[in-house]
């Protein structure tokens, strides 16, 4: 059931209004192998960065917005020849700021240009290269492109599911042998050149680019308390289909699918993701806990599941922030019709709109009457916590 009001920090809640955002992206290709695996092997790639110098890690930067950004996406082309585009996997943009060759423009070696779009229904979507994509994707060209509503507050969309923490995993997979110098670091590369690629046999199989010990990794590793609500973004861009094993008690719900809620929530112990898929899920354990989340990585072809790699999830008795700041100021009835009481008095309320405009303060107060507001949701700040208010 959802929570009908949420503690966080205030600072976090003025910062989502839609504006203008300008992302610089490069587009870059190795000339000698840099990026190295969870074994050791070094392997080259081609991919994206936020600087011209910075180098090449997979996935590509994740780019994120509010829901209403205007976003100009500038590409500039540092790879030697070869013409790269962003594609917005998902997002409705139009034909022209798409990224599909010949719908839509190309940029070539030392050019620019800018993919213009009005960040979407908020959500975890991709984006990728789309020239000579069965190569440059696996090459290393992808990222996570995430969009959060402008209410500021940590919801998976407008009205959606409140949550306390977030992990993205993206998955994908390297076959060696597509990343030879003679295939990666080619002088010129058009998509009417014949690219001739050995048969798909990934040797690695990948969670945000790591996998084995690596996913020990704070970023990827699941660490949260009791009761703490827990937002996984899932994507998989890899050539395999992926499938997820929830561990029972982590009681797993599937809430959205490629940007766009499901209409029934689902409880699920595990979760398929086909090639460019999408999802949201939430996790959200009552118990202490030690387990981990499998993910499967399924040869389309055969059928057959050819690895698996594990995320360890620590689930601890106690919230980050401590217990008390949680329970010191309860308000009700929420919603409320006219009038929000607190369990003990307030030395300090203000009242927000969801677009961070100060409606109205009260001092030394235990309620504060809201008939006049219009119905909708709003934010209380009540001596330093705030709170989501709903208005009948
Ligand atoms: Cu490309």
């Amino acid at each position: 059931m959802k929570k009908l009001f949420y503690i966080l920090f205030f600072a976090a809640s003025l910062n989502g209004m839609a504006q203008d955002q300008t992302t610089f992206i490069f587009s870059k290709m190795d000339i000698e192998a840099q990026h190295v695996l969870w074994d050791n092997t070094p392997t080259m790639l081609m991919g994206f960065t936020t600087t011209m110098s910075g180098s090449i890690d997979i996935p590509g930067p994740t780019l994120n917005y509010f829901e209403g950004d205007s976003v100009e996406l500038k590409l500039r082309n540092m790879s030697q020849g070869a013409s790269h585009t962003i594609h917005l996997h998902g997002l409705d943009v139009n034909q022209q700021n798409d990224g599909v060759p010949h719908l839509s423009f190309e940029v070539g070696h030392n050019e620019t240009n800018s993919y213009f779009f009005e960040a979407p229904h908020p959500g975890t979507y991709l984006y990728h290269c789309h020239v000579t994509s069965a190569l440059h994707v696996q090459a290393g060209m992808y990222g996570l492109l995430i969009v959060k509503p402008n209410t500021g507050i940590n919801e998976t969309w407008d009205g959606g599911f409140l949550y306390d923490s977030e992990y993205a995993w993206m998955t994908s997979e390297i076959d060696l042998a597509w990343h030879e110098d003679s295939i990666i670091n080619r002088p010129h590369d058009t998509t009417t050149v014949e690219v001739l690629l050995p048969d798909y046999n990934p040797d690695y199989f990948l969670v945000n680019g790591r996998s084995e010990q690596e996913l020990n990794n704070e970023n990827i590793a699941v660490s949260a308390a009791a009761n703490e609500v827990i937002l996984l973004r899932l994507a998989n861009i890899g050539y395999y289909g992926n499938t997820y094993y929830f561990p029972m008690h982590l009681n797993a719900r599937i809430i959205s699918s490629d940007g766009r809620p499901l209409p029934f929530i689902e409880f699920s112990d595990s979760l398929n993701i086909m090639p460019g898929e999408r999802y949201q899920v939430l996790l959200q354990s009552t118990n202490e806990l030690e387990a981990v989340i499998r993910v499967n990585y399924m040869n389309l072809n055969t059928q057959t599941v050819e690895n698996t790699q594990e995320i360890a999830v620590l689930i601890s008795g106690y919230f980050s922030v401590p217990e008390n700041k949680y329970e010191a100021i309860n308000i009700y009835p929420n919603p409320s019709l006219d009038r929000l009481h607190f369990t003990t008095e307030a030395s300090k309320i203000e009242l927000y709109d969801l677009n961070g405009r100060l409606l109205k303060t009260k001092v030394n107060s235990n309620f504060i009457d809201i008939t006049d507001l219009e119905k909708g949701s709003y934010l209380i700040n009540l001596d330093g916590q705030t709170k989501k208010i709903i208005k009948k």
